[in-house]
C-alpha cells in the first residue's frame, strides 16, 4: 500500500509548490474539511437522531428546509468565522451574502459561496447527498464585502470542489492545478488521497436526466436523448443513470466517464441549477479534469452572474458529449434563425 497522504499533509505540500503563497488559502481549504468531517457525523446517523425531515421553514428557493441542511449551513459558517481566512460568504440557504466582520477575518482575502447540503431532499431516503464550495479573492480591498465580490464570473475562481457524503465520503477539489480525490478513513477520522490527478474520459457510455421531463425538453435536447438511446452499427444504447442528487451525478461522471444534463425548459426557462455555488465550482472543477460545461451555447465559466441564485441551464461531463450536445444546440438556433 503506497504512502498514506492526509488532505492537511496534501493542501501542505502544494502549498510548497507555490514559494509566493502565504498559506492563507491552505488554511481555508483545510477548515472547510474540517467542516465537511462534522457534516459527514451527522449525515451518516441521520436516521438515528431527530435531524432528518422539515424544519417547518422555507429557504430562500422556496424549498422546504431539511434540518440537516440547516446544520450543514450552520456548519459551514462556523468553520468559515473561525478560519481567519473568509472575510464574507453567501450560501443556497440565506437570501444574501453576509461579512464576516470578527476581527480575525476582517483583512482575510477570500469569499465563500457553498451550497451546505444539495440533494437534501434525498436524506430520508439514504441517497448520496453533497456539500459545493466556491472560493474566490475579494474583488472590494477591505471592510464590508459587496455584492460585486461574489458576483464574479467561474473563470475567476481560484479554488472549487465537493464533499460527497455516499457508500464512503470523499472531498474533491482543485485550485486550478488538477483535480484530487480525498476518502474519509472514519477509523483516523482523515481525508485521505485516494484519488490524485483525476481526469475525466473524454467520452462516456452514461447520460443523466430526469427524463420524466422529456416532454418539456427544447427539440435539440430530445435529438441528443433520442442519439443517446439509439443503437447504431457503432454505438450502443448508452445508459440512463439518473440519482436526483447533483453531487452523486457528477461524481459518477466525473469517474467513470458521461453527461449530465439540466435543460432550460417549458417549466424552467433558466433551468433549475444554481450558477454561483453548483454550476461554476463543478464546471471549473470539471475543465479542470479534461471536461467541459455548458448553457449549450456559452461555457459556464464564461458567464457574468447578475445574481447571487441566479439560475442557468447545465450540460456537464465528458468532453466530446458535451460538444456534441452544444453542437445540437447550436444548429437549432442556425435552423430557427
Ligand atoms: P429534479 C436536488 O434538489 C437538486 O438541486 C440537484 O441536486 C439535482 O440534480 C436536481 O435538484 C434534481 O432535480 O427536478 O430532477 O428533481
Amino acid at each position: 500500500m503506497g504512502k498514506l497522504i492526509t488532505l492537511d499533509e496534501f493542501i501542505y505540500q502544494r502549498q510548497k509548490d507555490f514559494p509566493f503563497s502565504t498559506g492563507e488559502l491552505s488554511g481555508l481549504l483545510r477548515d472547510i474539511g474540517v467542516a465537511s468531517k462534522i457534516i459527514n457525523r451527522e449525515v451518516n446517523k441521520a436516521g438515528l437522531v431527530d435531524i432528518t425531515g422539515l424544519t417547518g421553514e422555507v429557504n430562500v428557493q422556496g424549498e422546504a428546509v431539511q434540518k440537516l441542511d440547516e446544520f450543514a449551513d450552520a456548519t459551514l459558517i462556523d468553520c468559515l468565522r473561525n478560519s481567519g481566512e473568509a472575510c464574507g460568504y453567501a450560501s443556497e440557504e440565506q437570501d444574501s451574502f453576509h461579512t464576516i466582520s470578527t476581527f480575525d477575518n476582517a483583512n482575510a482575502k477570500y469569499i465563500v459561496l457553498f451550497d451546505p447540503l444539495d440533494g437534501s431532499s434525498n436524506i430520508d431516503v439514504n441517497v448520496s447527498i453533497g456539500t459545493i464550495f466556491a472560493i474566490y479573492r475579494r474583488k472590494t480591498d477591505a471592510g464590508e464585502c459587496k455584492l460585486g465580490d461574489f458576483l464574479q464570473r467561474g473563470r475567476e475562481l481560484v479554488a472549487a470542489g465537493y464533499v460527497i457524503y455516499g457508500s464512503s465520503t470523499m472531498l474533491v477539489y482543485t485550485t486550478g492545478n488538477g483535480v484530487n480525490g480525498f476518502t474519509l478513513d472514519p477509523s483516523i477520522g482523515e481525508f485521505c488521497l485516494s484519488h490524485p490527478d483525476i481526469r475525466i474520459p473524454e467520452e462516456g457510455n452514461m447520460f443523466s436526466t430526469n427524463i420524466g421531463y422529456y416532454s418539456f425538453y427544447p427539440e435539440y435536447v430530445k435529438d441528443y436523448i433520442r442519439f443517446c438511446m439509439d443503437e447504431t452499427e457503432d454505438k450502443k444504447p448508452y445508459s440512463l443513470r439518473y440519482i436526483g442528487s447533483f453531487v452523486a451525478d457528477f461524481h459518477r461522471n466525473l469517474i467513470k466517464g458521461g453527461i449530465f444534463m439540466y435543460p432550460a425548459s417549458k417549466q424552467q426557462p433558466e433551468g433549475k441549477l444554481r450558477l454561483m455555488y453548483e454550476c461554476n465550482p463543478l464546471a471549473f472543477l470539471v475543465e479542470q479534469a479534461g471536461g467541459r460545461a455548458t448553457t449549450g451555447t456559452r461555457d459556464i465559466l464564461d458567464i457574468y452572474p447578475d445574481e447571487l441564485h441566479q439560475r442557468v441551464p447545465l450540460f456537464i461531463g465528458s468532453k466530446h458529449m458535451v460538444d456534441m450536445i452544444e453542437t445540437y444546440c447550436t444548429d437549432a438556433i442556425l435552423q430557427t434563425g
